[in-house]
């Protein structure tokens, strides 16, 4: 009712249906009354697809015409999702799309449904890049995404006897949302060796020959904005063997299954994501992925930008590169190697358009992820890019050396490479080096760079090199698509649907915050979103829970940092508290249910002991007489986005503990209080900004702050440490085995006891007790609950990721939406 969408993809019900009966008997050679859901869901895939390439063609010949600048986002993961459901809302046809697929026998949640998720990320970054993808054709920003085509993303989880069990997540079978472009390849060369040589004029050139050659074939993927035409182009590339490589002299001699094996090993590049794992290091697949992926897409780039016959020097007013993280760290060596190898500029001439052309996003402080790639391997695999690293090192610290000739130990400290053993090159330091910017992702994280891993370069570099920007999220997804009913709400008090392109419209919600019959309809959307996710805990665990419970939910990547078992040990005391308690007294208690959810990284074994303890500890409390509805505990398998989106609106209470000072950001935590959901947390990452916008008396805040974090842990190593005493009896019930084999959790429990508690725990339990507790008593109060969400909501307007895009677009990439 509210929609006044100025573009849609179609008129009315009987144009859709049309479409989606024309592909089913065409495009799918089926009968229209053999059509099952899976049938249906492709043919109306195909439907929107047609529309959608109307605006996408319209969209890359208009930036083609204009010839303007355009920024590439290159990261290696995009986390998108299902994309049927973004389509219809994008393009303002989901009521229509609703209707047309009722008349021919269809739920639409049904035929959504029937969509695999696209998986090619891991969790917050991977997302983070989906986010801009959609915020940035929202814009109307002439912008592409670059990564890989995996065809298999982050692995399915299993639970299997309270053990995760990793299987592979094959998703390509049918993909309607990839346009194959056969005729756009790159070939892209490995391994070799580099020969000095003379050129014409008489000047020393370096020559890579040698080596192998693998193909790289883009896939395209259109990626729509909202109530515009603005359709941009995510390319992934996809690896096959080159032509030559295909030995067909090894084929007729008869050698078939070296030359099959052949081109399986070039396939290999593309195959699969990998999954973070506890220790980032040397995996010699990783980085040809990434070298393979980065030199396609620089090809590419430069292949345009050529076209428009443009000097040298006007390439960073035409060209911005966002590198996401390190992994595309490599983009900036090899745009260097063309500039100077193939293209024949000076160094200097070539390195001043490299760093005015790239800026670097860096999304975490753990030194354990920070990517280092052994110098040995980088001069096995790409000997060229090893002796340009090595140049680049040498005339930056040659300019260090100059500037502060008193400082006898900075040069050791700022190197890109490391003098380990192996030698190591350090990613981070060429990505700041070899950038214009370098920003963190949220305040208090780019603070902590600045002060810490890339103290030395502030001081080289000056401060304005290192900014913030702090995250965001896309209200088309984590809105309107994910909780229509709140969403339907809103736009009905703000003024239509205009709040989903400027966030900011939300503060008029606060007008209505006393208002008798929005504050029911606002508590009846939040029960139904809670009913809907008991069913679907009943349906896959078998588990009731009672939707008038409070829902408490912590849905993420399982990671010490992250602490789950920091919550799984607090609900192990609530549950200890409610059994020493007389039948009256726990009549008094409030009632709740304990959601988990998230992957551990198949080779993170601590991360998977927690996801064993928190199953255990369901299997005890859900069966106990004694507890009832008063406590549920919950763990929901394979959460990814599609899961996230009917979990987080369903949500009360969600957690975002980490230890201070070690989650970057975070985004999960803008999406749940975005949904009408309070956040118990820890002064980290953006859940300080949140604070700040949201009022301190609408946020659970608890624990040690940042700045305290190195004070404490030097205390656990050198002096007197003694363990928390309602964490000590936590220990004690899971020692004496009422939760399992008890040695199943020493490890646990060690990490805390006996090792230093490095992620403070023990520390912050007392006070993440408390504050339940206050959380439990204002629970209780549920006209005040309802009050405290509603203006939370009303002042989220911030966490928009167009306001993110904005802030890139103006302080990092010096670039203009284009009219449309
Ligand atoms: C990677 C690894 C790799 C192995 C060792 C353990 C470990 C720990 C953390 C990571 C994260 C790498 C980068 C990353 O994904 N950062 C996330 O980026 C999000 C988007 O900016 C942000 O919201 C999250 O806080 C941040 O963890």
């Amino acid at each position: 009712a509210w929609t006044k969408h100025e573009f849609s993809g179609f008129q009315n019900k009987e144009e859709f249906e049309r479409e989606v009966v024309r592909h089913v008997e065409t495009t799918l050679a089926r009968s229209i009354y053999n059509c099952d859901e899976s049938a249906a869901y492709s043919a109306s895939s195909l439907a929107f697809r047609d529309r959608l390439v109307q605006g996408w063609n319209k969209t890359q010949q208009r930036q083609t015409f204009t010839d303007s600048k355009r920024i590439y986002y290159l990261s290696l993961e995009f986390l998108m999702g299902r994309a049927l459901d973004n389509a219809m809302l994008n393009l303002g046809a989901k009521e229509v799309a609703k209707e047309g697929l009722a008349e021919l026998g269809f739920r639409i949640e049904d035929i959504v449904g029937q969509e695999h998720d696209a998986a090619l990320g891991n969790g917050g970054l991977g997302r983070l890049a989906a986010c801009f993808l959609d915020s940035m054709a929202t814009l109307n920003y002439p912008a592409w995404g670059y990564g890989l085509r995996y065809r298999y993303g982050i692995f399915k989880q299993e639970i299997i006897d309270g053990y995760q069990v990793e299987v592979p997540d094959y998703w390509l079978d049918f993909n309607p949302w990839e346009f194959p472009r056969h005729d756009v390849t790159v070939d892209i060369q490995f391994y070799g060796q580099v020969r000095k040589s003379q050129d014409e004029n008489g000047k020393t050139v370096a020559i890579w020959e040698g080596g192998e050659t693998v193909t790289a074939v883009a896939y395209d993927v259109p990626t729509p904005g909202y109530d515009t035409p603005s359709t941009n182009n995510l390319r992934l590339w996809s690896s096959k063997a080159a032509s030559g490589e295909f030995d067909f002299q090894k084929f007729n001699s008869g050698d078939y299954e070296s030359s099959v094996a052949d081109q399986q090993r070039a396939e290999t590049i593309s195959a699969v994501l990998y999954p973070n794992d506890n220790l980032d290091r040397g995996k010699e697949l990783r980085i040809k992925q990434q070298y393979f992926w980065v030199a396609a897409s620089l090809y590419d780039i430069v292949r345009r930008f050529k076209k428009s016959k443009r000097s040298w020097n006007e390439f960073p007013d035409q060209v911005a590169i966002q590198l996401n993280d390190t992994h595309p760290t490599l983009a900036i060596v090899e745009l260097q190697r063309i500039l100077i190898d193939v293209e024949g500029l000076e160094w200097d001439e070539a390195w001043n358009i490299v760093t005015s052309t790239f800026g670097y996003t860096n999304h975490t402080v753990l030194p354990e992820a920070l990517e280092k790639w052994p110098v040995g391997l980088i001069q096995h695999l790409l000997p060229r890019h090893l002796q340009i690293i090595y140049d680049i090192n040498l005339f930056f610290l040659q300019s260090v050396e100059k500037r502060f000739p008193e400082d006898r130990d900075i040069l050791r400290r700022v190197s890109i490479i490391e003098e380990s053993q192996p030698k190591m090159v350090r990613m981070a330091y060429l990505a700041v080096v070899g950038s214009h910017k370098v920003n963190g992702v949220a305040e208090l994280h780019s603070d902590l760079i600045q002060t810490t891993i890339f103290k030395d370069f502030v001081t080289i570099f000056g401060e304005d090199k290192f900014t913030n920007v702090t995250n965001g999220i896309t209200p088309r997804r984590w809105l309107h698509q994910a909780n229509p009913r709140l969403s339907e709400l809103i736009a009905s008090k703000t003024g239509g649907y205009e709040f989903l392109k400027d966030l900011t419209l939300l503060n008029k919600l606060e007008l209505f915050v006393d208002d008798k019959t929005f504050r029911k309809e606002w508590a009846e959307i939040k029960f139904a979103n809670k009913v809907r996710l008991a069913k679907y805990i009943k349906s896959t665990l078998n588990v009731n829970v009672n939707p008038a419970a409070l829902f408490d939910v912590q849905v993420k990547r399982i990671h010490e940092y992250k602490r789950q078992q920091l919550n799984i040990f607090g609900v192990i005391h609530r549950y200890l508290t409610l059994k020493a308690m007389s039948p009256e007294e726990r009549k008094k208690q409030q009632p709740r249910v304990s959601i988990f959810g998230g992957k551990a990284a198949p080779g993170y074994w601590m991360a998977k002991q927690i996801i064993h303890l928190i199953n255990n500890v369901g299997g005890v409390v859900n069966q106990d007489p004694d507890i009832g509805d008063l406590l549920k505990v919950i763990f929901l398998e394979d959460y990814n986005v599609s899961k996230a989106e009917m979990i987080i609106p369903a949500s009360d209470l969600s957690e975002h503990i980490s230890t201070a000072g070690t989650e970057a950001s975070g985004t999960s935590n803008m999406k749940f209080v975005l949904n009408g959901g309070l956040i118990i947390g820890t002064c980290d990452g953006a859940n300080i900004e949140i604070t700040r916008e949201i009022g301190q008396e609408n946020i659970f805040l608890f624990g040690t702050l940042s700045e305290d974090v190195e004070d404490l842990r030097h205390m656990h190593t050198y002096g007197e440490h003694p363990i928390d005493p309602n964490l000590a009896k936590v220990f004690d019930a899971i020692q004496g085995g009422m939760f399992g084999e008890p040695n199943d959790f020493n490890a646990m429990i060690s990490a805390v006891r006996d090792h230093g508690d490095y992620y403070l725990v023990s520390d912050d339990f007392q006070s993440y007790i408390d504050t339940h507790k206050m959380v439990d008593t204002e629970y209780q109060n549920q006209e005040e609950w309802i009050s405290k969400c509603i203006r939370s909501v009303a002042r989220m307007g911030f966490f928009s990721s167009d306001r993110c895009i904005n802030e890139y677009a103006e302080g990092i990439w010096n670039i203009e939406p284009l009219a449309v």
